[in-house]
């Protein structure tokens, strides 16, 4: 129903999404974007670069005082770095070369991109899978959820765990929870554990380390059948995943505590039904992560994400010259030591947008005042049944 895209290089001139098939009379403003690039920003652990930009978003279609038009919306964040990368990273023919990246990192695109690509300057490869692509997915993710809120969806996040350092989480997580979260430089909701999380950040900096961790999606107010059971393209689980799963260096997804339950009888897994006079059906427990069967069942969605550590290392890996294979240390200029605190945003964002896809799908409707009632009249008949 809706789909963006991406375009842009780390060190360019910025990045831009094309977002089609937001509806019409959508009220958005410069803003509501602003907001969520800020917070994408934030958490204890970024290197220098976060220092130089400031993100702002540029609306340059789609938009009409204050309002979509239900055309498509591009969107554009300027990458103020580019001031200083111009003359290696400029469109135009000649320039200067810079000095061409020749030894790829562990962990990174590099080494496969470049035999991929046939470009013998990694540099060509890395400023694509750089992580700062996300800025204008945490964009098109703002817009999203502005749709979403709409209706009463609110998607949220926190860090559950950074490196070694688990927090433990409240059996409810708190309905502001991001008020909460965005409160912590390390998005956690446990202060004992926040505090030896950055100090685990602290000693991986000085020791030219990086680290990664657990983000948790949580997604309240969504009314059950979003997604469907019938296709496996449809199914909610599996985008989601999908959507989280693109994220750079993300390499692990469970809906609601999956690897958990793998290990537990049926019996202590799955969520028993209830139904209250006056408010319908409810569940005693919510270990499914609110997804059955593809769809959403009406519990809050939970989604965890692993990230793995950032793959540019001060003390750099093992690697090998391309030119002369010699063996080497990886190249390195500089980079975050953790990135987690941002990569649970970017998680909202994607998610959002997956679930704006999934509820206009249910609702059709080419502008709001119709997806409106139509949202309605569906929740009036699921009180029905
Ligand atoms: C990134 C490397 C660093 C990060 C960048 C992602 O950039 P630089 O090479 O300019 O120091 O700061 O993240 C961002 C710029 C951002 O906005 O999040 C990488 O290699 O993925």
């Amino acid at each position: 129903m809706i789909r963006y895209l991406t375009a842009g290089e780390s060190h360019g001139k910025g990045l831009v999404a094309l977002l089609e098939g937001i509806p019409a009379n959508l009220e958005l403003l410069p803003e509501d974007i602003d907001a969520e690039l800020a917070r994408r920003q934030m958490g204890y652990g970024r290197g220098g670069r976060m220092k130089i930009e400031t993100d702002r978003v540029d609306i340059l279609s789609g938009v009409r005082k204050g309002k979509t038009l239900g055309g498509p919306i591009a969107l554009f964040v300027k990458n103020a770095d580019y001031e200083n990368w111009k003359k290696f990273m400029s469109p135009e023919p000649g320039g200067l070369p810079g000095n061409p990246l020749r030894r790829p990192r562990p962990g990174h695109a590099d080494l496969a991109g470049g035999m991929k690509y046939a470009q013998r300057d990694l540099r060509n490869i890395l400023e694509r899978a750089s992580a700062r692509e996300t800025t204008v997915r945490v964009a098109a993710g703002a817009v999203a959820k502005k749709f979403l809120g709409v209706f009463g969806v609110r998607v949220q996040s926190h860090v559950a765990q950074l490196g070694s350092v688990t927090a433990p989480v409240p059996r409810n997580l708190p309905f502001d929870l991001n008020l909460k979260a965005d409160r912590s430089p390390v998005r956690m909701l446990h202060a004992p554990s926040e505090r030896k999380a950055m100090a685990l950040i602290d000693r991986a900096s000085k020791a030219g380390d990086t680290l990664g961790g657990v983000f948790e999606i949580a997604v309240t107010g969504v009314p059950p059948g979003l997604g469907s059971h019938v296709q496996w393209d449809r199914k909610l689980d599996g985008r989601l995943a999908q959507a989280v799963m693109s994220i750079q260096a993300v390499k692990g997804v469970e809906i609601g505590r999956a690897f958990e339950n793998a290990g537990r009888p049926g019996s202590q897994v799955h969520d028993e039904i209830v139904w209250k006079s006056g408010k319908g059906y409810g569940r005693l427990t919510n270990r499914a992560g609110g997804i059955e069967g593809g769809m959403s069942n009406g519990e809050v969605i939970l989604l965890r994400a692993a990230k793995k550590p950032i793959s540019t290392l001060k003390k750099a890996l093992r690697s090998v010259d391309i030119e002369s294979k010699e063996p080497m240390r990886a190249g390195y200029e500089r980079s975050d030591v953790c990135a987690l605190p941002a990569a649970a945003v970017i998680g909202e964002a994607v998610c959002a947008w997956t679930l704006a896809d999934t509820l206009l799908e249910k609702t059709g409707g080419d502008h709001m005042g119709e997806i409106r009632q139509r949202w309605a009249a569906l929740l009036k008949e699921q009180a029905r049944y």
